[in-house]
């Protein structure tokens, strides 16, 4: 299943397109089958109606762990890295690991939890978190993690929508020097969440949590309850593994659905691919299993592929910005993937923390998340790699489930900010507005897949019609993935980035109107409008224009940003905060009442010198105003 060298690819690549089924066949072939399918593949992109691996049946934890213990019992599965360095960390063989996802999955059925059922999971990078989604994997509960930063308002609009039974949660977490309550946020969520039965309650920070009778119960306490004896369910392929939300242009975020089979072969296949995984290699992913990138990166490829997986609960610049660099010297970490904004942050302090690591266990850079930029690339692949180490910039997004568009490590020729030619079984084509293919090399366009790969997404849970509208309507026949894209003379594709109203902040995916709604909460705010503009190391920052019903003046312009800030914290969460925020009186509409926000883009972006037709302004005025009160 893996490709070896240039040739292979173009070969492995011609025969996905001319075989599709043939193609992913034999690659599903290398999986711990219960049951073999009878049909690889069935689809329409109009419905849509995705299905492969009809009639198979499988439990993906039983590749992810039992499939490990006869060859690699011994192996560590996952090495734990507190957030504190002078912490013990952990390190969990696959045997240690199959044991404790086995309790766990105990502890679930004991709670009522049955195949189908949805736990929401929120909690810190600690190996109790890879611990519960697999536990749910292992009793066919789906799982919908939900990332640490989000507010009580989203934890209970992710579990209403998915009407989940069970909470997994710890009393509290830490990163950097901050610690974070957890529980007491969920409390909060739940006030409105009547589907939620028990909530599971990790112990890590020790914090003071309130434990109501009935309802909470101690994970620990639990655990003493059970025994390590838990087959796995089995599941049809198609059968829901997870839901995971993620922001779209408009109203709250979509539970992305993806399914067993499918999920499994695709991000393997692309873990050990697109890495070069070599058995006995430890990968360290830096993200956060809230993520995709650590669903499919962190847990599900790695520990499919028997590697062993870093967890790492901290954040890169604590207690300095060399720790990315002493968990690599520390672990000997063989392949580092993390994001461009983490990069281009670690750039801005020197080279003092780099230079002191001796970082030769590194043989492979990865990058996710959003565009990398030229110096951030070279400062990566200089500094890190040692010019030694290949970079693969992956390109991929929560419903394609893995990686897309990548070169293979060591074997596609690189370049600087592309992410140079699909995978095998990935069809890019690029259209213009009117869904026109624009062929050849050399042109630009929005991007978009003529044809299924096993990881794409199934549905949005509970509203089968809003994954239509999304992604297969905008252009029919086509799975449009929001984002613009160019492919040069060479063939290679650079993503330049969201042709919708999403933000990448930080590589955090964020819909503008979910931030204009939370500012709208606020007090005497009337409208407002928030758009994205280049920043330095976040990628994109958020830049809003409101209006309140009282304009503020003096002092109060810093407090009520201040509150504004407090209220979009309360709603979704910071990593939604705006950079900047400008009061206005007006916002630039056409006389249809639509916001132009290329206008707003244009003036946040600092470039006033030419806004384009402004003749369809209903009000043209107020555009110099905007222009003149620009921070
Ligand atoms: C994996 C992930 C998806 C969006 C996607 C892009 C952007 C991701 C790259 C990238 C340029 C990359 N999932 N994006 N990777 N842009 N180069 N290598 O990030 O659902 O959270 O975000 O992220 O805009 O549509 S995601």
């Amino acid at each position: 299943m893996r490709i070896r060298t240039f040739d292979e690819y173009q070969t492995a690549y011609q025969k996905s397109v001319d075989d599709p089924e043939e193609f992913w066949a034999e690659i599903a072939q290398n999986f711990q089958w219960r049951k073999p399918w009878t049909k690889t593949l069935q689809w329409n992109f109009s419905e849509p109606n995705i299905k492969w691996f009809i009639g198979g049946k499988l439990n993906i934890t039983e590749n992810c762990l039992d499939r490990h213990l006869i060859e690699r019992g011994d192996q560590p599965a996952i090495i734990w890295e507190p957030n504190d360095p002078n912490e013990a960390g952990v390190t969990l063989t696959y045997r240690m690991l199959h044991d404790q996802v086995c309790r766990f999955a105990n502890v679930l059925k004991r709670n009522g939890v049955v195949k189908g059922d949805r736990v929401c999971i929120y909690m810190p990078m600690v190996p109790e978190l890879a611990i519960a989604v697999l536990a749910c994997a292992r009793i066919g509960a789906v799982h919908s993690v939900v990332f640490g930063g989000f507010s009580a308002q989203s934890i209970a609009d992710r579990i209403n929508d998915a009407q989940c039974k069970v909470v997994v949660t710890a009393d509290g977490s830490y990163r950097g020097n901050k610690e974070i309550p957890l529980k007491s946020t969920v409390d909060d969520a739940l006030i409105g969440c009547p589907s939620v039965q028990k909530v599971i309650v990790m112990t890590r920070t020790r914090t003071p949590v309130s434990m109501l009778k009935g309802r909470d119960i101690w994970w620990e306490q639990e655990l003493k309850q059970v025994t390590a004896d838990c087959p796995a369910e089995e599941m049809d392929a198609e059968d829901m593994l997870f839901i995971l939300y993620t922001s779209g242009s408009t109203g709250k975020p979509k539970g992305v659905v993806h399914t067993c089979g499918g999920y499994m072969v695709y991000a393997t296949y692309t873990f050990q691919n697109v890495f070069q995984y070599e058995p006995g290699q430890v990968f360290f992913c830096t993200a956060d299993i809230g993520w995709i990138t650590g669903h499919s990166y962190i847990v599900y490829g790695p520990l499919a592929s028997g590697a062993t997986s870093v967890i790492f609960e901290g954040v890169p610049t604590y207690p300095d910005c060399g720790r990315f660099w002493d968990i690599t010297d520390k672990h000997n970490v063989n392949i580092l993937y993390t994001a461009p904004t983490a990069i281009r942050s670690l750039m801005g302090f020197g080279l003092d923390k780099v230079e002191n690591h001796d970082l030769s266990s590194l043989q492979v850079l990865g990058s996710v998340g959003e565009p990398i930029n030229e110096e951030a690339w070279h400062w990566y692949d200089d500094n890190i790699g040692k010019n030694r180490c290949p970079i693969v910039d992956t390109w991929w997004q929560t419903e394609t489930g893995g990686i897309l568009i990548s070169p293979l490590a060591g074997i596609t020729k690189t370049k600087p900010t592309f992410a140079t030619l699909p995978l095998p079984g990935v069809q890019p084509i690029l259209v213009d507005e009117n869904g026109k293919e624009i062929e050849g090399n050399g042109v630009s366009g929005n991007l978009c897949m003529k044809f299924p790969w096993p990881g794409i997404l199934r549905t949005t849970y509970g509203d089968h019609e809003r994954c239509r509208q999304t992604y297969f309507a905008t252009y029919p026949g086509l799975y449009f993935t929001g984002d613009g894209c160019l492919r040069d003379e060479d063939g290679y594709y650079r993503i330049t980035g969201r042709v919708d109203d999403v933000l990448n902040v930080s590589g955090h995916r964020i819909g503008t109107a979910e931030v204009e709604n939370a500012i709208n909460m606020h007090t005497g705010v009337v409208e407002s409008a928030v758009v994205g503009y280049p920043h330095d190391i976040k990628g994109q920052g958020i830049y809003a224009y409101v209006i309140t019903d009282q304009q503020p003046d003096g002092h109060d312009v810093e407090l009520t940003k201040r509150d504004i800030l407090a209220t979009v914290t309360r709603v979704i969460g910071p990593i939604a905060k705006p950079d900047k925020i400008q009061f206005v009186t007006g916002l630039p509409k056409t006389r249809s009442g639509k916001i132009m926000r290329r206008i707003l883009r244009k003036i946040a972006e600092g470039d006033t010198s030419n806004l384009g037709d402004t003749s369809t302004l209903l009000d043209p005025a107020v555009v110099d105003e905007i222009k003149a009160g620009a921070t």
